[in-house]
């Protein structure tokens, strides 16, 4: 590996669920950015608590009846990232994310705040020309031009990526501004709330959501923990009631996913506010699961 835009790495002594496995089709990212976060800060340190979250869960997937450890992870550590400077960060994402992108690998990251999925839309755009459609599960719209000034914000995330040129859908959404909701309808970017996800149930949702990806040639994931209910992952920066579950969560990954998934992120968790690390224990078996059903859908049919 002599790319230069592999200097951005740095190795970490654990990996995820222990797993260096370089031939695997699934890379593992940490990107510990927690510089915009307005409330709860502390998503530096979810990469490592993910981790190590991971060591404690079995690799067997009870949906897919597949054990995780038949393709493992290649976890190729931390990017390392300047302590204030957001779009130099940006930029380092997107090379190493570009990097596996065009190597075919699908890349997980590990957040860090909801920012760093611009950069990695942006890596995976320089690869293959063409962003992806990016699902959030999100109990926000992250589609505000700017937070107090600035549009490298996490509040700003899903504007940045609409911008790259990607179709958005947004699942689990009941936190936004009346702009955010008029920018969505004016813009034609789907949303379901989690009060719909909820009561609609999740044959509806599985529905709604694979016929909004029904046009997209590559679809990417992006878990903001905050779009489940806090009191399934209280460790995020910032919480609000009525939360998605996690099995409406899994059950639609499950049900939606196929072999165009070309790789997903995991963000906003605050390790700090994480009573008895229940989210990061989340955040981990929503990454074994998710890997599970795409390693399914693309090496397996
Ligand atoms: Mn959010």
């Amino acid at each position: 590996m002599s790319d230069a835009r592999l200097l951005w790495l740095n190795e970490v002594s654990q990996r995820f669920a222990g797993f260096n496995r370089e031939e695997s089709p699934f890379v593992i990212l940490g990107l510990p950015m927690d510089i915009t976060s307005s409330y709860r800060p502390g998503s530096r340190f979810a990469p490592q608590a993910i981790r190590s979250s991971a060591q404690t869960l079995e690799f067997y997937s009870v949906r897919n009846g597949i054990d995780a450890g038949e393709f493992g992870f290649s976890d190729v550590g931390d990017v390392v990232l300047h302590p204030s400077d957001v779009e130099e960060n940006l930029r380092r994402i997107s090379d190493v994310v570009s990097y596996f992108r065009e190597r075919d690998k699908i890349t997980i990251g590990i957040g860090g705040e909801h920012t760093v999925t611009p950069g990695i839309i942006e890596g995976f755009r320089r690869a293959t020309k063409t962003p992806p459609c990016v699902l959030s599960i999100d109990a926000h719209m992250d589609l505000r031009d700017d937070y107090m000034g600035y549009k490298y914000d996490h509040a700003c995330a899903m504007r940045r990526v609409h911008e790259l040129g990607a179709k958005v859908v947004l699942v689990g959404v009941r936190a936004f501004t009346k702009e955010e909701l008029d920018f969505a309808r004016k813009n034609d970017i789907p949303f379901v709330t989690s009060l719909q996800a909820e009561s609609m149930g999740t044959n509806w949702l599985i529905s709604y959501v694979s016929r909004v990806l029904e046009e997209c040639k590559e679809v990417y994931v992006t878990y903001d923990m905050d779009g489940f209910d806090p009191a399934y992952a209280p460790g995020v920066a910032t919480p609000e009631p009525e939360g998605l579950r996690p099995t409406t969560v899994l059950d639609l990954i499950n049900g939606i996913a196929d072999e165009r998934f070309s790789g997903f992120d995991v963000v906003e968790v605050s390790p700090p506010f994480d009573y008895g690390g229940i989210t990061a224990i989340l955040a981990g078996r929503l990454i074994l699961e998710t890997s599970t059903v795409i390693y399914k859908n693309r090496f397996l049919k």
